[in-house]
């Protein structure tokens, strides 16, 4: 049996991952790029920087920033950001997250926060979850952010549990990639056509279950992807 899961926040525990694409699009749109929600996908999981990065490449304005452009740019985003997530309560946590997270605490599954964000403790705050997690890492101390595996493994080493007995669940290409080099068994909560069909996936957190993931975990072996 799994003994840990490692949970994404954005797109997983609730959607502030809207609000992250609604802050880029905003940002983009002041500087003159045009993003959509397909351009997004590449975004999601991917550090504020890294974003960042993408985004002025995609508008060809890679090099036509100083590094403290830079830094105040992503700064407006994230103050942006930070102004759209006041509101985040727990009535925002997506279906079946709080149930599932009840359940592996009464199991004694540990669960870790998994998070490229930094604004990830606040939100487990807001949303009343702080006390269902064992850990949360920091992905400040981390030397490469998703779809680098270091995020999950460094989640499964602070809760003192080997990556193949976790659970990784993500909403992202990035984290999927994350979750696959890391050795962690991934669940991706979206479609096909951005994750792949490779992996179990559901299509909404309603079904996350501890019994639909312990299914999951017996069927393993017949999931084949590098
Ligand atoms: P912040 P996750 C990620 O969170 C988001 O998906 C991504 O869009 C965001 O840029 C990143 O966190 C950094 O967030 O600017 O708040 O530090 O999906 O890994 O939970
Ligand atoms: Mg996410």
């Amino acid at each position: 049996m799994f003994q840990g899961v490692l949970f994404d926040l954005d797109g997983v525990i609730t959607d502030t991952a809207e609000y992250h694409y609604k802050a880029w699009k905003k940002l983009a749109e002041e500087l003159g790029i045009t993003i959509d929600r397909a351009f997004n996908e590449q975004l999601k999981g991917v550090s504020r920087e890294d974003s960042l990065r993408l985004i002025l490449a995609h508008g060809q304005q890679e090099n036509d920033h100083s590094e403290n452009e830079f830094a105040a740019l992503a700064q407006r985003k994230n103050d942006n950001y930070v102004e759209m997530i006041q509101q985040v309560s727990p009535k925002d946590v997506f279906p079946g997250i709080l149930s599932l997270l009840k359940e592996l605490k009464g199991h004694g599954i540990k669960t870790a926060l998994a998070s490229a964000s930094k604004n990830g403790p606040a939100l487990l705050e807001k949303m009343a979850l702080a006390d269902y997690f064992d850990t949360i890492v920091d992905p400040s101390s981390l030397k490469a952010g998703k779809p680098a595996p270091d995020i999950f493994l460094a989640a499964a080493n602070q809760l003192s549990l080997p990556i193949e007995k976790c659970i990784g669940i993500e909403d992202a290409q990035a984290g999927i990639i994350a979750i696959k080099a890391s050795g962690a068994l991934p669940v991706g909560v979206g479609e096909a056509e951005d994750l792949g069909t490779d992996i179990p996936l559901v299509s909404t957190t309603a079904v996350l279950t501890l019994s639909y993931l312990e299914e999951l975990w017996s069927r393993k072996n017949d999931y084949h992807y590098s």
